[in-house]
C-alpha cells in the first residue's frame, strides 16, 4: 500500500510537469544478446567447467542499462573513437540452455544475475574505428556479499570485425542496432563467483557467435509508453478508476496519449491541493468536504482529449461525489 502512494505521486509529479520541456532523469535500456555457445573455459587450474554448464549450447544475456549518463571518459583519436561509462548498470544476468532448450540450472555457488541492489561496480566500455571497422562494446559489473572478499562478476562482450552495421549511435550513449541475424559477431561472456570458505571457484569464460539483438527501452509501468516517452512512468494502472482507493467507478482506466491513466490526472490534482499554501485562518478555515476545481476539471479535459465518452465522464462525476459524500469514507 505504502509503494503504491508513492507511485500515485510520482506519477502525479510526472503529470504536472507536462507542458514544461520534458526533461527526463533517466532512460533505462534493456539489451537482450542471445547466441550460440561455442567453447567453455575454466581460467583456475584446479577448478573446471562445471558439468551443468558443459551442456550449454546456447545463451542469452541481459543487461540495463541507463543510456542517459555521460561517458565518464571519452577518446577521439584519428583511428578510433572509446568511450566509457560507469555505474549505469542495474542488471546483468546470463541464461544458458541446453540442447534440448531447456534453461539449465547452474551450479548454487556461480551468480548468474546480478541485480541492482548488488551490483557495487559497474562498466560499459565502447570503441568503433574511425579508418576500419572494429567494433565493440562490453558491460562489467561486480558485486561483493559480504565482508569476506567475496567476488562476483559478470561480463559481456560482443564484437563486429565486419562491415555488418553495429551501433545505431554512438555518442551520447552506444545503441546497438537490434538485429534477429546479425552477420559476423562475436561474443565472450565472462563469468566469476567465489566466496571465503566457498569450495566452488569459478573463473570461467566462454565464446559464442551472437543471433540475436533486442534492445528494447523499459515501460516501468507496462501501458505502453517507453519510460522515456511516458509523462507518468509510474501510472496507477488499476483496471477501472477507483476513487479513494476503494469507490469503483466502473469507467475503464484508460490511459491517454501521453502515457497518462485516468487516475494520474486525479492524483495529480491531490498533489496540487497538498502543494497549496496553507490557510492565513490556520484551524480556522471552513471544511470543503466536496471535490475540488482541479478534480472537476478533469472530466472536462477527458472529454475534450476524447478518451472518455459522456456517459463515462458522468459514471467518474457521480463517484467522485460519492467518494466525499457522507456514505464516502473520504476525511
Ligand atoms: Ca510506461
Ligand atoms: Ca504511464
Amino acid at each position: 500500500m505504502k509503494k503504491q502512494l508513492r507511485y500515485a505521486v510520482q506519477g502525479a509529479v510526472g503529470l504536472l510537469a507536462l507542458g514544461a520541456a520534458a526533461v527526463q532523469a533517466q532512460t533505462i535500456q534493456s539489451v537482450e544478446i542471445e547466441g550460440t555457445v561455442t567453447d567453455f573455459y575454466s581460467h583456475y587450474y584446479y577448478n573446471q567447467v562445471p558439468v551443468e554448464l558443459e551442456n550449454a549450447v546456447s545463451f542469452k544475456f541481459v543487461v540495463e542499462q541507463d543510456t542517459s549518463v555521460l561517458p565518464f571518459y571519452v577518446y577521439s583519436g584519428s583511428s578510433y573513437e572509446y568511450q566509457q561509462f560507469q555505474e549505469n548498470l542495474y542488471n546483468i544476468s546470463y541464461t544458458f540452455y541446453d540442447a534440448a532448450g531447456a534453461e539449465i540450472t547452474a551450479p548454487a555457488t556461480l551468480d548468474l544475475e546480478l541485480t541492482a541492489e548488488e551490483l557495487l561496480e559497474t562498466y560499459v566500455y565502447a570503441e568503433r574505428g574511425v579508418t576500419n571497422d572494429y567494433k565493440y562494446m562490453q558491460w562489467w559489473g561486480r558485486k561483493t556479499t559480504n565482508e569476506t572478499n567475496d567476488w562476483n562478476s559478470l561480463s559481456g562482450y560482443i564484437t563486429n570485425n565486419g562491415m555488418a552495421p553495429f551501433f545505431a549511435e554512438f555518442t551520447p550513449y552506444p545503441l546497438l542496432l537490434s538485429a534477429t541475424s546479425p552477420v559476423n559477431q562475436q561474443f565472450n561472456g565472462w563469468l566469476e563467483s567465489y566466496g571465503y570458505g566457498e569450495e566452488d571457484y569459478y573463473y570461467l569464460s566462454f565464446y559464442g557467435t551472437v543471433t540475436s539483438i533486442l534492445a528494447t527501452e523499459l515501460d516501468a509501468d507496462g501501458d505502453g509508453f517507453a519510460d522515456s516517452a511516458d509523462s507518468c512512468p509510474a501510472s496507477l494502472m488499476d483496471e477501472t478508476v477507483m476513487f479513494d482507493g476503494w469507490l469503483n467507478s466502473g469507467v475503464t482506466n484508460y490511459v491517454d496519449a501521453s502515457g497518462c491513466a485516468i487516475m494520474d490526472h486525479y492524483a495529480a490534482c491531490a498533489v496540487a491541493e497538498a502543494e497549496e499554501p496553507t490557510s492565513p485562518w490556520g484551524w480556522f478555515q471552513p471544511v470543503y468536504s466536496g471535490p475540488t476545481y482541479c478534480e472537476k476539471q478533469v472530466v472536462y479535459q477527458l472529454q475534450d482529449e476524447g478518451v472518455i465518452d459522456y456517459t463515462e465522464g458522468r459514471m467518474l462525476r457521480n463517484a467522485l461525489s460519492l467518494s466525499y459524500s457522507s456514505d464516502g469514507r473520504r476525511r
